[in-house]
């Protein structure tokens, strides 16, 4: 007992000394721009030793003797702040705007936001999957082939011509027939947020029409545990859907687990139409593991399985029986704490995708290509690499990233032609014969303040790129085509961009971007063999001859941030020199070529408008696209899209009510794909959220409320999006801290 009591007087003595006589500051941390909180923000006391850092909220809290102060802010990509203060015995509250000192070229959309906050106004928490989340972002338009993992394409171009990386690692598709796009392998509750680059300027990554980046989410960054769980509906598929995940901070370590089910029965189009085999179910699971190995570094261990069956393709001549998605990194952090050397990261990663698909379920007899056979095909991609990154500060607010990326994607596929009738004997054909791609880059980030207006920011990437295939029967089937220069390509790609802002006041920031990038051609360009493609219905065949793809773009931006009204707009170009598009062979054949020019160009704008607890929002997202090889529109641009939506905040609750309209597209590819005009089409939505007390949380809304039966312009086979849909959602939140 006396023990006890003594203990007891200790702990009080103890803390007594910490904060007796001692005054408590307590501050929010915001980017100036978007006034979101900044987590991780350092803050330092210039007189002695102490510091802290901001949590996911962007708070912090100091305790200091009574004296004046100077706290040093500072945060990678931002202007470092000294801000002085007085202390005199009274608690101090501030509240301090970080401004960005890297020009930002990159848009993000977060999908959690902070614990505390439930209705901060930058969460997209309706976000029901990963489709909803790039939808979200005007010049992302995506294409349709099923009810499941729709290809997004930025500014009109897709594929090959954009990146998508998780992390900043690579991952590709496994089908032959774009039915695995590699954003269908990351569920919407294993992200932070996605970060989407229009246009190259940001040379992260090599790419000619920009990136998709999505970011996984960390464990909580406060002490304790936390849950979270949901489960919905949605009625237009009759989809069942069911999540939930844990998170854990101790001292050192940090753990975060999450798992996700869904279950879609085949889905209605408007006008109650039925869309007969476009079921699905898929399941996925995520681990992130963070330890601390000392005060300066930290390794962070990140896996995620995906796994989806039964998938109907509607717009296609299959459908996917069967997707197995690995995803697995490790990453090593360490923080040298020198001003001018604050960060240094390694990241070796591995992913492998299998896919298989047939026609099992198909009336063989019926169709016009490939009549009386069944097909069945298997897929496998698996990439592998390493990236090392350097962040340099070498003088006031200039900012120097050096990274070192490789990495290898091993790629085959094939396909088996059973005929129905006995007599025939089957065929057997490899559709990538081992295709073997490695890629190295080098990549210097650079800004500089050129006045307290101005800054210009610079990106330099080198390429150099190797590949060939390594099957020996693919191979004899495409050494027909290209016997005479043989199967090995080697590349070396320079690349650069330049961006130029002017800040012309507290309210206006204006950009003014170049780019000259290269890219080289996928995998499925160099060495596809007899791919059959709905677009224009011929067989391509892959070409080791292809020269890398090229374009020069340039970009002018306007950032307005006042009190109550906020907008963005841009305006592009881009030339594209070496276009890759099949070329006409024979009646039934095509392979890719270089074309010599296409052009596209276009504009987004968005704004928003607040007046206490409304919100008027609006967007506009335009591209023109013009093959000059062809002398026609190039393929699958999408028309004018405009989006108007008017929110409401309560306490409590929110209510969104939002409409999108989509002009008619009549410039078309008629000449060398079967591309089809396009109506124009209108469609409604009613969101809404409900918080009953701390832990539980209602979602509900009906999607295209008018049940309009259309298609968008880039959906494969005019496939009618999705009719009226009712969803709702139930969430259950719990957390414990073990900081006191
Ligand atoms: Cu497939």
């Amino acid at each position: 007992m006396r023990k006890i009591i003594l203990i007891f007087i200790s702990v009080i003595l103890s803390s007594g000394l910490l904060y007796g006589g001692q005054t408590e500051i307590k501050g929010l941390v915001r980017d100036g721009l978007s006034h979101k909180p900044l987590q991780g923000v350092n803050i330092e006391i210039k007189e002695g030793n102490k510091g802290s850092a901001t949590d996911d909220t962007g708070h912090f809290t100091l305790y200091l003797s009574p004296a004046a102060y100077t706290l040093v802010v500072s945060h990678i990509g931002y202007r470092t702040r000294h801000i002085r203060v007085d202390l005199q015995g009274e608690r101090q509250q501030l509240q301090i705007d970080l401004q960005p000192a890297v020009i930002e070229q990159k848009q993000a959309i977060t999908v959690y936001g902070a614990l505390n906050d439930p209705l901060d106004k930058n969460r997209d928490k309706w976000l029901n999957s990963t489709d909803d989340m790039m939808r979200r972002f005007e010049g992302v338009t995506l294409m349709r082939r099923a009810n499941f993992a729709l290809e997004p394409s930025i500014r009109g171009l897709s594929y090959g011509q954009i990146s998508t990386t998780i992390d900043g690692m690579k991952i590709f598709h496994a089908c032959v027939d774009r039915m695995d796009p590699a954003t269908s392998y990351v569920e919407v509750e294993n992200l932070d947020r996605l970060e989407v680059s229009k246009g190259a300027y940001d040379l992260s990554q090599s790419s000619v029409g920009g990136s998709l980046n999505f970011v996984t989410r960390d464990p909580q960054s406060l002490p304790g545990w936390s849950s979270e769980s949901e489960t919905g509906f949605e009625s237009a598929s009759a989809l069942r859907r069911l999540r939930g995940e844990l998170s854990w901070r101790g001292r050192h370590q940090a753990l975060r687990v999450s798992m996700s089910l869904k279950k879609a029965d085949s889905y209605y189009a408007g006008d109650h139409t039925l869309i007969a085999r476009s079921g699905y179910s898929k399941q996925n699971a995520a681990v992130k593991y963070m330890i601390d190995l000392n005060d300066r570094s930290r390794l962070t261990l990140n896996y995620i399985g995906d796994f989806a069956r039964d998938i109907g393709y509607p717009a296609l001549l299959m459908d996917a029986t069967r997707t197995i998605a690995h995803i697995g990194s490790i990453k090593y952090e360490w923080n040298p704490a020198l001003s001018w050397f604050p960060k240094f990261n390694t990241r070796i990663y591995y992913n492998q995708i299998r896919h298989w698909m047939d026609d099992y379920g198909r009336d063989v007899r019926q169709r016009e290509v490939m009549a009386d056979m069944y097909m069945p095909m298997y897929g496998v991609a698996t990439t592998y690499g390493a990236i090392v990154a350097a962040t340099f500060l070498p003088g006031r607010d200039s900012f120097l990233k050096l990274t070192l990326d490789y990495y290898r994607l091993n790629s085959f596929a094939d396909m088996k032609m059973l005929s129905i009738f006995p007599d025939i004997s089957p065929a057997y054909i490899v559709n990538i014969a081992d295709a073997r791609l490695d890629n190295l880059a080098l990549i210097a980030d650079y800004t500089i303040p050129l006045t307290e207006r101005w800054r210009l920011r610079s990106n330099v990437r080198l390429d150099y790129a190797r590949r060939d295939i390594y099957d020996e029967f693919g191979k004899n089937a495409l050494s027909a085509f290209w016997s005479d220069q043989g199967s090995f390509m080697e590349q070396v790609l320079p690349s650069g961009s330049l961006a130029l802002e002017w800040r012309a006041d507290a309210e206006n920031i204006l950009t003014w971007s170049l780019a000259a990038v290269q890219r080289m051609p996928s995998h499925m360009e160099s060495y596809s063999f007899f791919i059959y493609n709905l677009l224009d219905g011929y067989f391509y065949t892959g070409n080791p001859g292809l020269k890398p793809e090229a374009s020069l773009q340039t970009d002018m931006g306007w950032k307005y941030r006042g009190s109550s009204l906020a907008a963005d707009f841009s305006l592009f170009f881009n030339h594209l020199n070496n276009y890759i598009a099949g070329r006409w062979q024979s009646p039934e054949f095509k392979i890719y070529e270089n074309f010599s020019g296409a052009d596209l160009y276009g504009f987004e704008w968005n704004g928003s408008y607040h007046v206490k607890a409304l919100t008027l929002a609006g967007s506009l997202a335009y591209t023109r696209g013009y093959n000059n090889a062809l002398g026609e529109p190039l393929p699958y641009i999408p028309p004018l899209a405009t989006t108007v939506s008017f929110s409401y905040t309560g306490s409590g609750w929110w209510l969104q009510l939002r409409m999108l309209h989509s002009a008619a597209q009549n410039r078309v590819a008629d000449k060398s794909t079967r591309e089809d005009t396009t109506p124009a089409f209108t469609r409604l939505d009613l969101r809404g959220r409900y918080h009953l007390g701390e832990a539980w949380e209602i979602k509900a809304g009906v999607e295209n409320l008018l049940d309009s039966y259309y298609h968008e312009h880039l959906s494969i086979n005019n496939l009618p999006s999705p009719g009226r849909n009712f969803y709702l959602g139930l969430n259950y939140r719990w957390q414990r801290s073990t900081e006191n």
